[in-house]
């Protein structure tokens, strides 16, 4: 049966999709007209199992109730107020929140509607406070190869993956990157965090002896790399990182858009990890995807260096038309109740060693490569097709969206991410549809 909002649109020119290989879709759409819980609907009225949580954001499942509630009710009562020189509780009562939830030391936040503005806001935020500070020649901004933070020009300058990169010119100047960590002669088949590589942090010496750390601002990194194909930290990596930025007073940014809000089965990567940032990137799961937002939590120290000079002043020139939206706010205290609610924020740790051994009972299987794993993210890594690089992976994406089940492929990596409310027999279904996928696949 179809409605007038179920209804395939009979043109799909006009939208030109992001990150899509547009004229591969509009010859075959997948199109997904609602979502309860674990599962999609298609337009043709089939299950699917979300093993993605979206694009990594939909952390308590589709359609919870006290989301969709609080959402319609705040956009009844006040739908929009002015985010600058005027307030509204709603974005204060979720501040206070996520700096509850936060670890120690991040005590302020500023609001964005997107990883990628939650980045660019976070790398402005290092350079003004050195500037502010006096020490206004710490100019230079660190990423890693392999980064992914998000699509904006600071976020592509500092992040690693070339075709986010190539087309886009110079760049942000003065920006240097710091190798990845991915390593499978020594590390495949890990689980959880991959013995070698933690001396890899030292590169960052290096790059401090080349540049003098006098011209360096910050130091910015996904705790867990996503977007690349979940690339996972050696152990003790990111402690010898925070060692080295504190040492030579170079910030530390967690890149947290992925590994926030309960995907390692800690509130925070940096509470997986046991390494407080300066600051640290949220959105995603800050609203569970259903309102764009974003969240950046700052340590007392920066936020309390800007707050100088007469107070009639506006101490920080940025911010965003929908800094703290009501209805996004809203959106954001209804999830973090329901993941307080459910306990979701932890359930990771729990579901950790089913998952683990679910994913890794597909070694031996053609072509896997590698499969690791944390908290409820995994990744199987596939030996590309000589030749046609990413092929193999897609045809798996398809072959498992027409057996209902979604899953996401970068590269010839398959990563999973499902909703934090998955069960155990969930998890069984994800691993035999794959398993069969990976029996066939060319
Ligand atoms: N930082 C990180 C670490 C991310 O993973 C962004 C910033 C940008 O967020 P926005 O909200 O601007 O998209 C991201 C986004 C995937 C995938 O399947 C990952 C992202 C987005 C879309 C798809 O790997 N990460």
């Amino acid at each position: 049966m179809s409605t007038s909002s179920n209804v395939a649109p009979n043109d799909l020119s006009a939208f030109w999709m992001p990150f899509t290989a547009n004229r591969q879709f509009k010859k075959a759409p997948r199109m997904f007209v609602a979502a309860k819980d674990m599962h999609y609907t298609t337009a043709d009225g089939r299950q699917v199992l979300d093993g993605t949580a979206g694009l990594w954001c939909v952390n308590a499942g589709h359609a919870r109730p006290k989301i969709v509630e609080a959402i319609a009710k705040q956009a009844a009562e006040l739908d929009y107020a002015p985010a600058f020189q005027m307030g509204h509780p709603k974005a204060f009562e979720l501040a206070n929140r996520l700096v509850d939830l936060a670890p120690d030391g991040l005590d302020h936040v500023l609001f964005t509607n997107s990883g990628s503005e939650s980045v660019e806001t976070a790398l402005k935020v290092a350079l003004a406070y050195h500037k502010v500070k006096g020490e206004g020649s710490r100019t230079r901004l660190i990423g890693r190869e392999r980064a992914y933070h998000g699509v904006n020009f600071g976020g592509i300058s500092v992040g690693g993956i070339v075709t986010n990169r190539k087309m886009f010119g110079t760049l942000l100047t003065g920006v240097d990157h710091m190798p990845h960590t991915h390593n499978l002669k020594q590390n495949a088949f890990s689980r959880g965090l991959p013995e070698h590589g933690a001396d890899l942090a030292d590169e960052l010496e290096r790059i401090v002896t080349l540049h003098d750390a006098s011209t360096i601002a910050a130091v910015i990194v996904e705790p867990v790399a996503g977007s690349t194909g979940v690339l996972i930290p050696p152990a003790d990596y990111l402690k010898r990182l925070r060692a080295i930025t504190k040492k030579h007073g170079i910030l530390l940014i967690f890149d947290e858009v992925i590994t926030g809000y309960g995907r390692l089965g800690t509130p925070f990567g940096a509470d997986y990890f046991g390494v407080v940032p300066d600051i640290m990137v949220t959105a995603k799961g800050l609203t569970n995807g259903v309102i764009p937002m974003g969240a950046v939590m700052v340590s007392a120290e920066i936020h309390d260096t800007f707050m100088q000079g007469p107070e009639h002043l506006i101490e920080f020139f940025h911010g965003y038309t929908y800094s703290g939206n009501p209805v996004a706010s809203a959106a954001g205290l209804a999830t973090l109740e329901t993941y307080k609610e459910e306990g979701l924020l932890t359930r990771g740790k729990e579901l950790g060693k089913v998952w683990e051994d679910a994913l890794h009972s597909l070694k031996g299987l053609p072509h896997v490569i590698d499969i690791r794993n944390i908290g409820l993210v995994g990744a199987i890594e596939l030996e590309p097709i000589a030749g046609q690089p990413t092929k193999r992976a897609f045809s798996a994406f398809l072959k498992a969206y027409e057996q209902g089940l979604l899953i996401r492929t970068t590269g010839d990596i398959i990563a999973l991410s499902p909703p934090l409310i998955i069960s155990e027999s969930q998890i069984g279904e994800i691993v035999s549809t794959l398993s069969g996928i990976l029996k066939i696949l060319d």
